[in-house]
């Protein structure tokens, strides 16, 4: 078998998403997501215009060999672009030997490790009272697990609270800015889970994410103040570069910690994983090199009892979920899956096989990953260009968002 072609669909069925389709010689096609929210058309062109006219005649059978001629031909390696690239090749690759073989993706991956992939929904509210009233909701949906994010006195454009139902950070336009107040936002979450539990009690398994936004010490406090809620965890509380951070973190707190959805490859976590500084792996299909190097980092993860928590958002396509769900039902170190609806026209745009029941997703029975791509639909969605807020401190200092 050969690859005879392959095409990136570009569509914006509310939000933008980027895919290629790999086709062969046999009629089988497979699909990878390569979307990079706020920078798609860095991914599209880097497959276009310097992935695509490497795979023409290989046999797609050769994943591994693929993916390392990808990732040390580039000579260039690591990065968002280079890995949502490799991702996408590497996934559509999956999708097509899956289908060849006549089986779902995770018989390819080792078959179930479980019955089902537990998945956690974002409750959000303008405050306390509002959020409350969303996990609750999501509780009656049968979650096990939800992320909780609430506005906070003071400050408006707080990450994590939607305007309407569904929270998409990316708007049109050039970046939105907001100010953001550490002091304020400490002083505010205990309250928000203290309400949490008394309302809700111990039972459910409550997320959040700070998004990057505070120093070591200061996450080293809230991670403090956050244990008598008990969270399954927090979320990035202080940017990953310096992977030693944490060491400070964990000397303060034993609120478990999930960190991830930035990386793109192994090297940005083995030391955290490593050194037992995090709890949980949010890297994923899409930005982490697709299939292939996912489960190498949760082989990795797996011998320092750390599980995966993969990044999900609606900027990451049902494709991507798709692929995603395969590994989480087969790897034996699965921690949660985050799971945000995507909208009514992307998921007519993306017809794909997982379900939901009970907070638990089964990603299906059908060849491959079990995620296609309407295309006359999709063309009916064109680019639109979209941006990530920045975020600044009351002086006016760049903060991270
Ligand atoms: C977030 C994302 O879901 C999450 O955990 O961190 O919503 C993130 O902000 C977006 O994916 C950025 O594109
Ligand atoms: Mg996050």
């Amino acid at each position: 078998m050969k690859i005879t072609n392959a095409r990136i669909i570009v569509t914006c069925p509310g939000r933008n998403f980027v895919t290629l389709k790999i086709e062969t010689d046999e009629g089988v096609t497979g699909l990878g997501d390569a979307t990079l929210n706020g920078r798609e058309l860095s991914v599209a062109s880097y497959l276009a215009d310097h992935v695509v006219p490497c795979l023409i005649g290989r046999d797609p059978q050769r994943i591994e060999d693929i993916w390392q001629y990808l990732y040390k031909g580039a000579y260039w390696r690591r990065g968002p672009v280079t890995m949502a690239a490799i991702a996408a090749v590497d996934t559509a690759l999956w999708d097509i030997k899956a289908k060849i073989a006549g089986l779902p993706l995770y018989q390819l991956l080792g078959g179930q490790s479980r019955d089902g992939v537990m998945v956690y929904a974002h409750a959000n509210g303008r405050d306390v009272a509002e959020t409350v009233d969303r996990v609750g909701e999501y509780i009656e949906k049968g979650y096990k697990a939800i992320r909780a994010q609430s506005g906070v006195p003071g400050l408006s454009g707080v990450y994590g609270v939607a305007k309407d139902k569904f929270y998409e950070p990316a708007t049109k336009g050039l970046p939105q800015e907001s100010v953001w107040s550490t002091e304020a936002y400490l002083d505010f979450v205990p309250s928000l889970f203290e309400a949490l539990r008394v309302k809700h009690g111990m039972g459910p398994h409550l997320l959040h994410d700070v998004h990057h936004r505070l120093t070591p010490i200061e996450a080293a406090r809230l991670g403090k103040s956050l244990e008598p809620y008990r969270l399954f965890w927090m979320e990035d509380p202080t940017p990953a570069e310096n992977q030693d951070a944490f060491r400070l973190i964990r000397q303060h707190t034993v609120t478990p910690i999930a960190v991830g959805e930035v990386f793109n490859s192994i090297w940005d976590c083995k030391d955290l994983i490593q050194n037992q500084l995090i709890d949980y792996i949010r890297a994923t299909v899409v930005h982490a090199g697709g299939v292939s190097h996912l489960r190498r980092i949760a082989d990795f993860a797996a011998l320092y009892q750390v599980r995966t928590g993969c990044h999900g958002a609606t900027d990451l396509s049902p494709v991507c979920m798709g692929a995603s769900l395969h590994l989480g039902l087969a790897i034996p170190n699965l921690g949660v899956q985050e799971h945000m609806e995507h909208n009514a026209e992307t998921d007519a745009v993306f017809p794909h096989s997982y379900t939901l029941k009970d907070g638990y997703m089964h990603p299906g029975e059908t060849p491959g990953h079990g995620v296609e791509i309407d295309e006359e639909l999709a063309a009916k969605y064109p680019y639109s260009p979209a941006y990530l807020p920045v975020a600044r401190l009351a002086d006016g200092t760049l903060w991270n968002w």
